[in-house]
């Protein structure tokens, strides 16, 4: 079987990583195909070169947004054909932090670029791969960016101002509203632990309409142990 891209996206300090990671944790135990996670900017050795240069507050020239826009589609495209592409044609669940709808919500919608030009640069970076599932964390930019704050010093995106955050978020609500089925929105702004449980919830009913049989029977399994608990 063909493996499964699962993105995680949201604004920054909406959880994703600790999420991607959790969900990540929990499939290794359920699946015996191999269960992955990447991330962009950053997913390649090229690619983690190209992520110091967006993201590092030290840069010396201001990125102009249409360059930043490149440099995100290089990224992509780096990591599309070395990395995604040839792991899906084994198999693999591939868990990725951020991946084409960063592009829309920030360079689109937060850098106000144009949209149609973003989708087909999208579309030749992604040489056409698309996410069989995107788990969008909506949250308050400003809780967010408190978040941030209290981790330490915030990236060069992160220091951004509100308005631009609020867009980004928009633009995501945008996207969900016109990808329905692929776009799953999750109130970010719960606890981590039930976060965990909903996502692991909807990835067992997709995963196993796709016919990942040895999950639902695992699942049972645990599902069985759990209930017996209570
Ligand atoms: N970008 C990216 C573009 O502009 N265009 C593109 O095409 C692409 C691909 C990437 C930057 O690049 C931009 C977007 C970004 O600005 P990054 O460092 O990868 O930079 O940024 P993020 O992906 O936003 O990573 P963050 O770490 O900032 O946010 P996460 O991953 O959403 O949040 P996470 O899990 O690290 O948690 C942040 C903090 O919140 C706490 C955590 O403990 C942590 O301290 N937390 C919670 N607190 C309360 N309740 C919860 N449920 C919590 N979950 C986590």
């Amino acid at each position: 079987m063909a493996g499964q891209l699962i993105v995680f996206e949201g604004i920054e300090g909406a959880g994703k990583t600790t999420q991607l990671q959790r969900a990540a944790t929990w499939l290794r135990s359920q699946l015996t195909v191999p269960v992955l996670t990447s991330r962009e900017p950053g997913g390649t050795f090229l690619g983690q070169q190209l992520r110091s240069l967006l993201l590092d507050v030290r840069q010396q020239d201001e990125i102009e947004p249409r360059a930043e826009l490149l440099l995100y589609a290089a990224d992509r495209a780096q990591h599309v054909e070395q990395y995604l592409k040839p792991n899906l044609a084994q198999g693999a669940i591939i868990l990725c932090d951020r991946y084409t709808d960063s592009t829309l919500a920030y360079q689109g919608y937060g850098r106000q670029l144009e949209l149609g030009l973003i989708e087909h640069l999208n579309a030749i970076a992604s040489g056409g791969l698309t996410p069989n599932l995107t788990f969008w964390l909506d949250l308050d930019p400003e809780i967010g960016l408190q978040r941030i704050t209290e981790r330490g010093a915030p990236n060069r995106l992160e220091q951004e101002a509100l308005d631009f955050h609020q867009r980004v978020r928009e633009g995501y609500m945008t996207l969900a509203q016109n990808h329905p089925q692929r776009i799953i929105r999750l109130d970010a702004n719960t606890a981590a632990d039930d976060l965990e449980q909903e996502i692991r919830t909807i990835l067992q009913t997709r995963l196993s309409e796709t016919g990942y049989e040895s999950f639902s029977k695992n699942f049972s399994k645990n599902f069985s142990k759990n209930f017996s608990k209570n």
